[in-house]
């Protein structure tokens, strides 16, 4: 049984996931400015606003873990150490990105730092998941699979299969629902009959946990039991984190939220719930998360002029590295 409690985050720690979370703002806000003025090709499906989830529950993870980011899940490759020239690459599709310009920056994986590439397929990363889970489970290792997902993808088969056979194999899987109330456009609440995705744990016999997906602290937490439980063949968790996008799903959405919930919202914006309990630890003022603002801003202009600049792949690499074969009516 489980009896060593999550190791606790240091002072350090703390600063570090604040600076993960406005680096994850920064660059988006800087991004999508970018990509209005057509520098930059790739849209972002923006995470302003639930920078906590994917903070939270990469930060800590051992080298040998894995992550499957969501198409929102920004976070996860700053907290598990992709570079802003990396991501700047793999959103322009330049020969220079992990991908060779084949995959966008919220799918590219980085098999170095233990991320794996994602699919456009809502939902469709979850099955993965439990297969990669597995698979370290065979290996003989005590590593674990962290795998985000939306309320939207929980809604559909692929979730409920992956969860109820990663429950009885006792996969070392967590899965992280960031339920954001909207898939798109759609409400959850029209979408699903339960108010909490949490819910449907006890149905595989899994543990669930709702978590305040606002609070970094609080998501770290609750993942580094369910990691702790996961590497000693308890078995999987679904943490089911409550959060907000403060922005559109897509930069060219037009959306109808009500006000009262948007203002409920933001008044819980989690970059500022963490710096106010840093500011009031003594470990942080104003001066000191502007300064890590600037610090992205600046490595933002020094990097995408040089991307901007570096060659585009050779239209011949298209058929590497991928599945399908090469054939006559692709050649013509
Ligand atoms: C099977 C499938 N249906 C529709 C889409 C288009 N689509 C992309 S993201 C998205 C919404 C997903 O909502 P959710 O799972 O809640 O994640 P969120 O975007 O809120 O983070 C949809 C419908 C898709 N990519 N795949
Ligand atoms: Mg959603």
């Amino acid at each position: 049984m489980l009896d060593q409690p999550a190791k606790s985050l240091t002072d350090c720690d703390r600063v570090e996931m604040c600076r993960l979370m406005v680096l994850s703002r920064c660059f988006t806000k800087q991004a999508l400015t970018w990509h209005a003025e057509g520098r930059v090709p790739q849209g972002l499906h923006p995470s302003v606003g639930q920078e906590a989830v994917g903070v939270g529950a990469c930060y800590g993870l051992r080298a040998g873990d894995w992550v499957l980011p969501s198409l929102r899940t920004s976070e996860a490759f700053w907290t598990r150490g992709v570079t802003i020239r990396q991501q700047l690459h793999a959103m322009c599709g330049t020969a220079e990105s992990i991908s060779g310009g084949k995959e966008t920056s919220h799918h590219s994986g980085y098999p170095e730092l233990g991320i794996l590439a994602g699919t456009g397929i809502v939902g469709g990363s979850i099955p993965v998941a439990t297969g990669v889970a597995m698979g370290l489970r065979m290996q003989g290792t005590d590593h674990v699979m962290v795998c985000f997902f939306g309320d939207g993808a929980a809604n559909r088969g692929d979730f409920h299969e992956a969860l109820n056979l990663a429950a009885v194999l006792k996969a070392p899987a967590i899965f992280v629902c960031e339920n954001n109330l909207y898939a798109q456009t759609v409400p959850a609440s029209v979408a699903m009959t339960i108010t909490d995705i949490d819910d449907r744990a006890a149905g595989y016999g899994m543990v669930g946990q709702i978590v305040d997906g606002q609070d970094v602290e609080a998501v770290h937490d609750a993942t580094q039991t369910a990691v702790a439980r996961a590497r000693c063949g308890e078995g999987p968790t679904l943490l089911e984190c409550k959060t907000y996008r403060f922005m559109p799903h897509y930069p060219v959405f037009d959306e109808d939220r009500p006000q009262e919930e948007r203002d409920r919202w933001l008044a819980r914006d989690p970059i500022q719930i963490l710096a106010n309990r840093l500011q009031l630890s003594g470990l942080l003022d104003e001066a000191a998360i502007d300064q890590m603002a600037q610090a992205v801003r600046d490595e933002l202009d020094s990097a995408i002029a040089q991307v901007e600049a570096a060659a585009m792949p050779d239209p011949e690499q298209v058929f590497t590295n991928i599945y399908a074969i090469k054939s006559e009516r692709m050649t013509s």
